[in-house]
């Protein structure tokens, strides 16, 4: 499989209350490094693995949450092509210049019907993953990889009333494919849905919430269970609020830990999961088995995990 069409959430915008307090749990303490100055009320961030110029922008605001997300097409013709298929659909679709967000092509945005902010973009400018293009080696140089050692931002996941309406719109408009959904037992009300356009478990994931426009967490992909635990180590140091500590997801495999950032956002860093392919069959868990689908080592739901939200 080639993976064309939208390849990835390349950046998240994440609002926070105060821009120095934010730097120093997303610089120092997690050790994104931070690439780009402009707007003093904003800070960009990439990921020591990541080529493009920024994947998380942190925002000041006096509102937590999500502020919009943007997933990076294959190629620009493909913004025509989504900007059609979107008006289809029914959506209105708003064009952005090129160079209005920074180091960035043209974009299209529209709203999901989540109540999410959505863009897509083609071109973005790249700084590189600290090694060069030929003959790269392995690692960049030292002090390079800091903090939690994120390799890349990985996945969103969202909160909305109508998560069915977007699981739609995601299978029809950009070819995605679901990988798992969390239904009730009791009358088959989709709770959560997981949804992929690569050989990840999920791209992006919604879960069902009485308001719209929520945000549960960003995450960020670590190499191994010995980073996540060094990870964890770091949490624990610096005291940083936790919502779960190590465990492993039954939903995609992976091993995670949950905390938030001083907003009250919050972040995810994990490892591992399966390889997914178009090909893969879509599993269901439902809620006689809440526990074992969201954290399998102790098979308990988590009440925080399931209801607070930016
Ligand atoms: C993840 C993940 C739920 C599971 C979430 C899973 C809401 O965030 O990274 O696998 O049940
Ligand atoms: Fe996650």
């Amino acid at each position: 499989m080639a993976i064309r069409g939208l390849l990835r959430v390349g950046e998240v915008c994440v609002r926070v209350f105060d821009i120095e307090e934010s730097r120093r749990h997303y610089g120092e303490r997690i050790g994104l490094i931070e690439t780009y100055q402009g707007d003093p009320d904003k800070i960009y961030y990439k990921g020591s693995d990541e080529h493009d110029w920024y994947s998380l922008v942190l925002k000041k605001s006096d509102k937590s949450g999500v502020e919009y997300f943007a997933f990076k097409t294959h190629s620009d013709a493909d913004l025509d092509h989504f900007d059609r298929a979107l008006t289809e659909y029914g959506l209105v679709v708003e064009h952005i210049e090129p160079g209005v967000y920074p180091k960035s092509g043209r974009r299209i945005q529209f709203k999901l019907p989540s109540g999410h902010i959505m863009q897509i973009y083609a071109e973005k400018e790249r700084i590189g993953n600290g090694m060069p293009l030929r003959n790269p080696g392995t690692i960049p140089d030292e002090g390079y990889i800091r903090g939690m050692r994120v390799i890349r931002l990985d996945h969103i996941l969202l909160g909305g009333t109508d998560i069915v309406a977007n699981r739609d719109l995601f299978k029809s408009v950009f070819d995605m494919t679901v990988s798992e959904e969390l239904i009730s037992h009791e009358d088959e009300t989709r709770l959560a849905v997981f949804l992929t356009g690569s050989n990840k478990p999920h791209d992006i994931a919604f879960v069902l919430q009485p308001t719209g426009s929520r945000f549960h967490h960003v995450s960020f992909l670590l190499e191994s269970v010995n980073d996540l635990f060094h990870a964890g180590d770091l949490i624990g140091k610096y005291e940083i609020p936790v919502d779960i500590s190590p465990n492993r997801h039954g939903v995609t495999r992976g091993a995670t830990i949950y905390f938030f950032d001083p907003s009250g956002n919050r972040n995810e860093v994990f490892t591992g999961g399966y390889v997914h392919y178009p090909d893969t069959p879509t599993l269901t868990w439902d809620t006689t088995q809440l526990g074992k689908a969201t954290f399998s080592h102790d098979n308990l739901p988590r009440d925080s995990f399931l209801n607070v939200l930016t």
